[in-house]
């Protein structure tokens, strides 16, 4: 079985994340969405979700792609989640090309286009000016 993981906030959840999960999952068999926690979306990357960890979790696991949704609390945890979970493969959008390549002596490292146009930010951007 080859197993596939990916690590993300997941808020607003939008195709272009659909888009990313559905490209992990077809590298392999069993897919790991390592899901940021709302401290770490706050302390580490001042992020304030809309949505919590428990609905962005419940949201995550309703997608046919994705087998596990696990927390994310720290930056560090990717080398000890490649152990536990046997993973073979590594993806991220090419937003964070090259941030990972530490984890090519793990496992295979990919960066998968980002799908242009859409991400939460512009989401709530085009939703606040339409408010006004
Ligand atoms: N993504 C994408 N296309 C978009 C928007 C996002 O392919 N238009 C991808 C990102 O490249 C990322 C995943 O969807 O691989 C999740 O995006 P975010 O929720 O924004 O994740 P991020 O904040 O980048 O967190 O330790 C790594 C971090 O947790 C990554």
């Amino acid at each position: 079985m080859k197993r596939i993981i990916t690590y993300g906030t997941f808020d607003l959840l939008h195709y272009g994340h659909i888009n990313l999960l559905s490209r992990a999952k077809a590298m392999g068999d069993y897919l790991i969405v390592v899901l940021s926690t709302d401290e770490f979306n706050w302390n580490e990357k001042q992020k304030k979700c809309y949505f919590s960890y428990d609905v962005r979790k419940q949201l995550l696991e309703a997608i046919r792609y994705v087998d596990l949704v696990i927390p994310e609390s720290s930056w560090e945890q990717k080398n000890t989640d490649i152990a536990e979970y046997h993973v073979d493969v590594f993806v991220m959008g090419d937003d964070w090309k090259g941030k990972f390549d530490f984890l090519s002596g793990k496992c295979e490292v990919v960066y998968l286009e980002r799908t242009p146009e859409i991400s939460t930010t512009q989401i709530k951007n085009d939703l606040f000016s339409n408010s006004r």
